[in-house]
């Protein structure tokens, strides 16, 4: 799972991006064999079960902090974006193409209105926008689509197969299944830009980070916007990094929510932090950065998290580790999906699998739920 960061230049998208993946998770498995330049290794946070529990863990491919269990993700920073990208303008058809890998995309968008629809300082219109960046994506999925689509559509009638299934061929680079091309289809002729959208909406669900809210600008914009616009959080990335940064230089312990003063800081850092503390968080809750990252993985890619073990006793795997391990996975999983997410070997060998919490035994085909502790029973 891949989730990018999208938007016209300067809207604080690299901000964001380092923001996320600074010293983010230390893990012994690291999980992500190739990194390209534009490509880091984020974190979603959920509460651990070793609260509930009442148990120490030791998590091999994830870290616990504070009771709360952070696990990687891949994000992308997607740059390039700029009106008629789908043309080519720009570096369109780079940005095009990292679009491609991406699950979710998080629109980082200057909402002062500071930057005009091409990332220069000028009056911007931000739900404009928005509307850019959708219309850029559907064009380009547009084009996808009406590429083969004469042809398929005479294949389809010609061997009485369905379409859905010719063109979930086409468009299976897009992370698009049959059923959501049949969904589509229901709603809207292939032919149409509506189709596109539909598709869209399905493969690249978006949310906006209503991104520089520490300008007084930005927060008349936001309120204005808010109700408009379906997924909207407000941000301040700046404040999201500069918090970081001196969580790592050890000047404030930073959980995400508020923070404490340790070090020495000096009246500018004083007067920084504060305006945070005022601006931010005690209006916003937090800087809505790890916020948006987090709903764009629970909610709108219906993802769980799943914890197996060896041990259904001591919730822990072969060397004793406790809650080792944090698998996400969508939302409708089975235990058999747990299974062929940890091995295809185990997968195969695959006899049942048990309930940790309750010690029972449950199917090969039992619907798991987040925060499940799973003992998968097979022969090796
Ligand atoms: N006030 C404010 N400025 C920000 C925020 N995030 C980014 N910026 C500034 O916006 C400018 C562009 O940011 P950058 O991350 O390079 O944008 P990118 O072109 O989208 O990658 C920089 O000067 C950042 O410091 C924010 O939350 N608040
Ligand atoms: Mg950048």
């Amino acid at each position: 799972m891949l989730v990018g960061l999208v938007g016209i230049p300067s809207s604080g998208k690299s901000t964001m991006f380092k923001a996320l993946t600074l010293k983010d998770v230390a893990i012994a498995d690291y999980p992500f064999t190739t990194i390209k330049a534009n490509e880091g290794v984020s974190s979603v946070a959920i509460e651990c079960p070793c609260k509930e529990l009442n148990v120490k863990c030791n998590p091999k491919n994830s870290e616990c902090r504070d009771g709360m269990r952070h696990i990687p993700i891949k994000l992308l920073d997607v740059a390039g974006l700029v009106k008629d990208a789908h043309k080519g303008r720009g570096r369109g058809n780079e940005f095009l193409d990292d679009l491609r890998q991406a699950s979710a995309l998080i629109h980082v968008l200057d909402v002062s209105g500071k930057t005009d629809s091409e990332g220069k300082l000028g009056i911007g219109n931000p739900e404009e926008n928005v509307k850019i960046l959708e219309n850029e994506i559907d064009y380009w999925i547009f084009g996808i689509v009406q590429k083969n689509l004469g042809k398929i559509e005479r294949t389809a009638a010609a061997e009485k197969t369905p379409l859905q299934r010719l063109l979930a061929e086409q468009l299976s680079g897009l992370g698009v299944n049959e059923n959501d091309i049949k969904t589509a289809l229901d709603k809207e002729k292939p032919e149409t830009l509506e189709f596109a959208r539909e598709l869209r909406k399905i493969s690249k669900p978006i949310i906006v980070a209503a991104n520089k809210i520490d300008i007084p600008e930005a927060q008349k914009n936001f309120e204005k916007m808010k109700d408009g616009i379906e997924n909207i959080v407000p941000c301040s990335a700046d404040s999201e990094l500069a918090l970081k940064e001196a969580d790592e230089k050890g000047l404030i312990k930073y959980d995400g929510k508020d923070f404490e003063i340790l070090g020495q800081v000096d009246e500018k850092q004083n007067a920084a932090l504060e305006f945070i503390k005022k601006n931010i968080l005690e209006k916003y809750g937090s800087t809505g950065v790890q916020e948006c990252l987090n709903r764009t993985v629970f909610e709108f890619l219906n993802m769980i998290v799943v914890y197996p073990v060896e041990n259904e006793n001591r919730y822990s795997d072969k060397k004793d580790n406790v809650l080792p391990d944090a698998i996400i996975l969508k939302k409708d999983s089975t235990t058999m999906d747990l299974a062929k997410a940890i091995h295809s070997d185990i997968a195969e060998g695959m006899i049942g699998a048990i309930d940790a919490r309750t010690k029972m035994k449950i199917g090969k085909d039992h619907e798991l739920k987040g925060g499940d502790i799973i003992k998968i029973i097979f022969k090796g």
